[in-house]
């Protein structure tokens, strides 16, 4: 037998024979087996997989194979997140066609993920850009439109110049496109949306439901939907207020502006009224008004996003319109437009009240308006000198309090001021108490070609009409150009224009295409039946769902997480799913981190190229081939634009995958960072080449397989059959939490004692042999190319992907001796540790000789002594 282990022939062997077994082949029913449906977040089809992957995919393959040792029927698929804009623009860049651009990189990364040696059902396996997926999801979309789910509606959207494209708020970061990094510009479009904020209020309650999602996420999530409950006021208007654009600029007595408020309570304190440059009463007054659209367009200049709203400095115009105070009879407000009011929040419009908003505040001091303290602190109740500070100051009151100069609300807590405010307002018909959102609906349409086209068509007789069932998928052309900017289907010589489904007349096919992310919302319940002819087999759908175990990275928490729990319900509702949560248990795994380097010129070096020397204790860095000096710099996330990345197949090809997946593993918890390190990935592969070394190494000193459980161990024996038992009792706890790491650490342990093992005798070599298999067993799951060979080595036939978990044995998980107190006359004096199945004389004697106990009897007469068993003993004298 070899005693060097050789990741590069051994790990091809045993994928090629789990492969031919069909190991990881799931069928949807096994034998009443019960169901287990791990999942890790699919890949985006870039070319390569990086460190990342290694890490996520490695963990999810733990759990899959951990179940499926454990009797679970195991679903673990994989696929492709495969439109987008990347392939796009290699298309535009390298002169290569998206579609088989991203075809080949799915391949080049399928055989990168296979050398991982993952449990993955390879038979499932789809790509969103196939047509049989994405015609799928044109048959979703149809559904959800007939349901309701589904709206059209014109609507600002953040257009990314570079790009050409809308993208969503959420890909707005910082005013700039996610992906383009270009500042972004707002535009009027007509778009496709997915009415999830109709789903707000579920979306909420149901996170409380979510008990394996991280905290964190619950909370993002729930910030994300906004839930904010206020009063919507109604304010009429006074002024020349235009009507419309037929009728000219008129008055008109019945107008009045709409604002939501969450703080109905300081109505007393409003001084001034505002509306965003985009509401609709501002585009009005701006049609005759030149210093309005001036004002308008230099608000645009901010960008959308909230962030840069929130931090801009606060502009306003007066519009000259007056707004009637609802509760001060002859009181008017003047009515701003200010660069501060989101058009997408709300009403588009507010009343101010600057002592208790700091906006407001900031908005005050600037244009000279009244700020009017309308809630005190409870120790400063009704305050003049505590009010005239904060008039004064530079910060609005936001807490809690007491409230003043409020006529019938004076006196009042918060909480109970609001209250009383709506109950008049609602009584006045000036108003209603209301839930607001900060959950906007989806915006769905994409002006690109590599995406999944909206399966609608547009008739300028009959208007917009789904395209007929049967006539789905809607397939792209392939004959395409990238040559300019815009969108290529858009473009297309023939490929728009077709009959309308209805009359029958030339009509236009919608050429805008789905955003990805709708993609990648349902294809965990496609994975279930990936071969329907229908979006899901809803039998196999409902019993395979939902995910017990997703994971991926935290950049997914409110998107991604979001949308698919919409999606979910939104299946639910069109019959495709009985259920709205798809995720029992989410994980969001760490980064994977490294050092940075750079050379003299201050450019960034890869790790590849940078070998490391230990000089005088100090590290020093130097270029390999130039010998040039290497400046090492501070450990951050992989990423290309430091270069500090690793190449998963070099490490796979220098150590083999196991060292790779037991690094991933070992280093720190799941949830955190790893830093990648040659000497971390040094001491995986050292540990690799010791296990295989034990194996090898105990065929003369461990009992034959098979031969019959000794009667007695000696001491050692059984401890070292105790800590092996001990091992897997916690490992197996450790794989059900997800503590890889604390695994990892268990069986340095367990190999420890191994190791420190001197077997003589029969008995002492049957518990070798134990402690060894087990050990190979708990390996099993993160190194399973090694634990194979090992296993097969100890003598076994069948693969250990075909063994069950082992079960640990109780009798050995309790500790011999234990420890327990002793009491004389109910007063603690001293502890007894004992063997564990003492009887109880013999407990009685010990804890009657201890030193301290005799002291306390102080040569009394023993009357009574109590023994609790395992507990305490409690002498009378
Ligand atoms: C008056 C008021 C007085 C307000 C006060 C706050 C404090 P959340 O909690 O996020 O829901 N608001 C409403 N619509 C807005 C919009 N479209 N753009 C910008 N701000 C808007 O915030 C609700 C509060 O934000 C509302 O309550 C409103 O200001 C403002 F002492 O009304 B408040
Ligand atoms: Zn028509």
């Amino acid at each position: 037998m070899s005693t060097r282990y050789n990741a590069r022939t051994v790990e091809p062997k045993w994928q090629k024979i789990w492969e031919e077994r069909g190991d990881f082949l799931t069928r949807d029913d096994a034998g009443g087996k019960p169901k287990y449906y791990v999942l890790e977040m699919f890949p985006y089809p870039s070319g390569r997989i990086h460190m990342g992957h290694v890490r996520n995919y490695t963990m999810g393959d733990v759990i899959a194979r951990y179940r499926r040792a454990r009797g679970f029927n195991v679903l673990h698929p994989m696929g492709w997140d495969a439109f987008g804009m990347p392939a796009e623009n290699a298309a535009m860049e390298k002169n290569v066609h998206p579609k088989g651009w991203t075809y080949d990189n799915i391949a080049a990364m399928r055989s990168q993920l296979k050398a991982i040696g993952l449990a993955i059902d390879w038979s499932r396996e789809f790509a969103t850009c196939d047509p049989e997926y994405y015609g799928q999801e044109q048959a979703l979309f149809l559904d959800m439109l007939e349901a309701g789910i589904v709206t059209r509606k014109k609507s600002m959207v953040n257009w990314d110049p570079v790009d050409n494209t809308v993208l969503a708020n959420e890909q707005v970061i910082d005013g700039r496109g996610w992906r383009s990094g270009a500042l972004v510009e707002r535009r009027e479009l007509t778009q496709w949306f997915l009415k999830i904020s109709d789903f707000a209020d579920d979306l909420l309650a149901g996170l409380e439901t979510l008990e394996r999602w991280p905290e964190k996420v619950r909370l993002m999530q729930k910030n994300w939907i906004g839930r904010s409950e206020g009063a919507r006021v109604f304010f009429p208007l006074e002024g020349k207020i235009p009507n419309s654009a037929e009728q000219g600029a008129q008055s008109r007595s019945d107008a009045q502006l709409e604002v939501f408020t969450t703080r109905p309570d300081t109505l007393f304190g409003a001084s001034f009224c505002a509306l965003s440059p985009h509401h609709p009463l501002t585009a009005e007054l701006a049609k005759d008004n030149p210093a309005l659209q001036d004002f308008i367009r230099k608000c645009d200049q901010i960008g959308t996003s909230e962030e840069a709203i929130e931090t801009a400095e606060k502009m306003g115009f007066d519009t000259g319109l007056k707004a009637r105070h609802p509760f001060i009879e002859g009181k008017t407000l003047p009515v701003y437009v200010a660069n501060f009011v989101l058009m997408e929040y709300g009403t588009g419009a507010i009343f101010a009240c600057p002592a208790h908003d700091q906006r407001d505040f900031d908005f005050a001091k600037k244009y000279g308006l009244p700020i009017i303290p309308v809630v005190t602190p409870k120790d400063h109740a009704d305050d003049a000198a505590w009010m005239d500070a904060l008039v004064a100051g530079d910060d609005a009151f936001t807490g809690d309090g007491v409230a003043v100069n409020s006529e019938f609300l004076n006196g009042l807590d918060v909480t109970a001021a609001k209250r009383a405010a709506i109950e008049k307002l609602e009584a006045m018909g000036l108003g209603e108490g209301t839930v607001n959102y900060r959950l906007r609906d989806w915006g769905i349409s994409r002006q690109r070609y590599w995406g999944c086209p909206i399966p609608v068509i547009h008739c300028e007789a009959c208007g917009t009409l789904p395209v007929p069932r049967d006539q789905l998928p809607v397939v792209l052309p392939d004959d395409v150009t990238f040559d300019q900017p815009g969108n290529p289907l858009d473009r297309h010589p023939t490929w728009k224009h077709v009959d309308c489904p209805k009359c029958g007349k030339p009509a236009r096919r919608e050429t805008d295409t789905f955003d990805t992310f709708v993609d990648s919302s349902w294809y965990f319940a496609r994975f279930t039946a990936p071969n329907a002819a229908t979006p899901t087999d809803k039998a196999v759908a409902d019993h395979w769902l939902p995910v017990d175990q997703y994971i991926g990275g935290i950049e997914h928490a409110i998107l991604h997480l979001l949308y698919s729990r919409f999606f979910t319900r939104a299946m639910h509702r069109t019959g495709h799913l009985s259920l709205d949560e798809p995720f029992t248990g989410l994980f969001t795994q760490g980064m994977v981190n490294h050092e940075t380097y750079r050379d003299a010129e201050g450019r960034w070096v890869p790790p590849a190229e940078v070998v490391i020397e230990t000089v005088d204790g100090k590290r020093i860095a130097k270029h390999i081939e130039t010998g040039a000096p290497i400046r090492i710099g501070s450990v951050e996330k992989m990423s290309k634009s430091k270069k500090n990345t690793v190449d998963p197949e070099d490490i796979i090809a220098k150590y083999g995958a196991d060292t790779a997946r037991w690094f991933m593993l070992s280093d720190s918890p799941p949830e955190r960072d790893v830093q990648w390190s040659d000497q971390g990935a040094e001491g995986a592969w050292r540990f690799t080449q010791r296990l295989w070394r034990m194996v090898s190494a105990a065929s003369e000193t461990m009992a034959p397989k098979g031969a019959p459980m000794p009667a007695d161990f000696g001491e050692e024996a059984l401890a070292l059959r105790r800590m092996a038992h001990q091992t897997l009792a916690a490992a197996t706890e450790d794989f059900d939490n997800l503590r890889f790491n604390r695994a990892v650490a268990r069986v340095y342990e367990l190999a420890n004692a191994v190791t420190g093992f001197a077997p003589a005798g029969d008995a002492s070599k049957w518990a070798m042999r134990e402690a060894l298999e087990l050990l190979v067993q708990i390996v099993g799951p993160m190194m399973p190319h090694l634990a194979e060979e090992c296993w097969e080595a100890l003598g076994h036939e069948t693969p250990l992907t075909a063994t069950e978990w082992p079960v640990a044995d109780k009798a050995l998980l309790v500790e011999d001796s234990i420890t327990i107190a002793v009491q004389v006359n109910g007063k603690r004096r001293d502890e007894l540790t004992i063997a564990r199945d003492a009887d109880k004389e013999t407990v009685e004697r010990a804890a009657l000789a201890l030193e301290k106990v005799e002291k306390a009897i102080d040569g009394k007469p023993v009357r009574k002594v109590i023994v609790v068993p395992g507990k305490i003993v409690n002498i009378v004298a």
